[in-house]
């Protein structure tokens, strides 16, 4: 705080102590069973991407074994990750997703 001329500091704070929340990457898994349009429905559902960029992602994960779906706060990427496990669970597929700090 600074001094106003009585001696008194008055209470200034230019920087919150608020922190950023961490990042999390959405990541989804291939497998060899999960059918590929029922992984474009669930990138497009769950994470609101149009076909063309569902379909980009879903052909990355299906070649390279892994990718990332989104990167969100710790509570949100959680939520993504199990939404997404679950409904395909629902639908008999075993389609899997994990998160990791970006
Ligand atoms: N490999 C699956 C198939 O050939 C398609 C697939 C793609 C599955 C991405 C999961 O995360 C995945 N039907």
């Amino acid at each position: 705080g600074e001094d106003t001329g009585n001696g008194v500091g008055v209470a200034t704070r230019t920087r919150s102590r608020t922190k950023k929340p961490s990042l999390y990457k959405v990541l989804m898994l291939n497998d060899d069973y999960t059918p590929m349009e029922f992984v474009v429905l669930c990138l497009q559902r769950f994470f609101r991407m149009n076909i063309e960029d569902a379909t980009r992602v879903m052909l990355h994960v299906h070649q390279k074994g892994v990718g990332v779906c989104g990167v969100f706060s710790h509570e949100v990427a959680e939520t993504k990750a199990t939404q997404v496990v679950d409904f395909a669970r629902q639908q008999q597929h075993p389609l899997q997703c994990t998160i990791e700090k970006a």
